[in-house]
């Protein structure tokens, strides 16, 4: 079992904690609670780098290594890094459990040493229809984020 953890930071008061375990070539578990959130769905990606000396800004596009456009979780087409929205209930936190085949901890696509980031807006998926769908579904800003790094 491989496993890793992303602790989240940002400037506002938004934490959190995530944590990724993959058996084998199998598909990756993703797992955390988010607090201090607007209540709604919020964009939450795994970005392409690990690099934060300026903010979650310097995070990168979303972890994109077969060249797609944006989409939802369950399309063909989408980056590796699109792993939908989380729902904050009334009190700003969530608590998530997904499932993910496009996220492996090792190998040539591993996520490790790149960023989970949580976004201020609800992600489209790809389908809202703005300039911004196709690449980052018009998630708005980044609320917070995290490298992902391994964990024994
Ligand atoms: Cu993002
Ligand atoms: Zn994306």
């Amino acid at each position: 079992m491989a496993k890793a953890v992303a602790v989240l930071g940002s400037s506002d008061s938004v934490k959190g904690t995530v944590y990724f375990a993959q058996e084998g070539d199998g598909p990756t578990t993703v797992t955390g609670t988010i607090s201090g959130l607007k209540p709604g769905l919020h964009g939450f990606h795994v970005h392409a780098l690990g690099d934060t000396t300026n903010g979650c800004m310097s995070t990168g596009p979303h972890f994109n290594p077969a060249g797609k456009e944006h989409g939802a979780p369950d399309d063909a087409g989408r980056h590796a890094g699109d792993l939908g929205n989380v729902t904050a209930g009334e009190d700003g936190t969530v608590t998530f459990s997904i499932t993910d085949s496009q996220i492996p901890l090792s190998g040539p696509n591993s996520i490790i040493g790149r960023a989970v980031v949580v976004h201020a807006d609800p992600d489209d998926l790809g389908k809202g229809g703005h300039e911004l769908s196709k690449t980052t579904g018009n998630a708005g800003g980044r609320v917070a984020c995290g490298i992902i790094g391994l964990q024994a």
